[in-house]
């Protein structure tokens, strides 16, 4: 990777494309990946590079939702592996809920090596690189999926998703938990609770929620979710990001 002065004033910015290059260079995350990366950047940029209101509140609630679920599955692709293997690790122990490699363009020599990437993290248990069932109407690769993984979940976490697969898992009765910077996507439209954020950033939100407030399976989750609100989230983002851009002298 090249080494960016951390005085730099883009530093963050710069080092996320320093991975994600590496990433390429690795073998873990696609080409396809960089024009992904470049759309969320630009969100990102409108967003101020920060964790707005909504996104918190957002937050707040995928992290009861994820302390309160019997099955949680963490879904990795090749973007999240390359920004935030080590912090999908550490949630995956802190909540004690199994990752799955699961990839839209899909070849089985990127599984195995996001596969061993999250091990080589620290990771106890990783589906994806054998799977054995199917999400129906999902005709491309994401639809593989693994029977004890994502298939029998009750709640997946899936960053920088699909706007069909999260559809098909939210048909299957599943609560779908994404992070994604566009608040416009169809995967925001349609997840349960959709945090408008970078996923490095989601990421570490959750966990130190989690942490601070020692959360456990017994959280109150049905008032929480009986008062939320996906689409005012994702309207009260696109509210805060046009509001602060008003108000930015060029
Ligand atoms: O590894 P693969 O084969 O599964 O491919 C992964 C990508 C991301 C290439 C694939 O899933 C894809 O094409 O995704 P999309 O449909 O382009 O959606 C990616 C979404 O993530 C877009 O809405 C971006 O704005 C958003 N995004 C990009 N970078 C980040 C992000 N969201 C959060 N944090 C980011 N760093």
């Amino acid at each position: 990777m090249m080494e960016i002065p951390k005085s730099h004033p883009r530093y963050e910015s710069l080092m996320r494309r320093e991975k994600l290059v590496a990433g390429i260079e690795a073998g873990i995350t696609s080409m396809q990946g960089l024009i992904a990366h470049g759309r969320g950047e630009a969100f990102d940029y409108l967003i101020g590079e920060r964790t707005m209101d909504s996104a918190l509140q957002a937050t707040e609630v995928a992290a009861a939702i994820l302390c309160d679920a019997n099955k949680p599955v963490l879904s990795v692709n090749g973007n999240v592996a390359a920004l935030a293997s080590p912090e999908m690790v550490a949630l995956s122990r802190l909540i004690d809920a199994p990752l799955e490699v699961n990839i839209f363009y899909r070849t089985e020599a990127r599984v195995k090596r996001i596969k061993e990437l999250l091990m080589r993290s620290g990771a106890k248990r990783v589906f994806g690189d054998m799977p054995d069932a199917r999400l129906e109407g999902i005709d491309h690769a994401r639809g593989l999926v693994s029977h004890d993984g994502i298939y029998t979940a009750d709640v997946v976490l899936a960053p920088l998703e699909d706007g069909d697969r999260c559809e098909a898992l939210i048909a299957m009765g599943k609560k779908v938990i994404t992070i994604d910077l566009n608040p416009l996507s169809r995967t925001s439209r349609y997840a349960t609770v959709s945090i408008v954020d970078d996923v490095q950033r989601a990421l570490r939100n959750i966990i130190k929620i989690i942490e601070d407030n020692n959360l456990s399976r017994n959280a109150d989750l049905d008032s929480i979710l009986a008062n939320y609100d996906n689409r005012k989230i994702l309207k009260a983002a696109i509210n805060e990001i046009a509001e602060r851009l008003v108000n930015l002298e060029p």
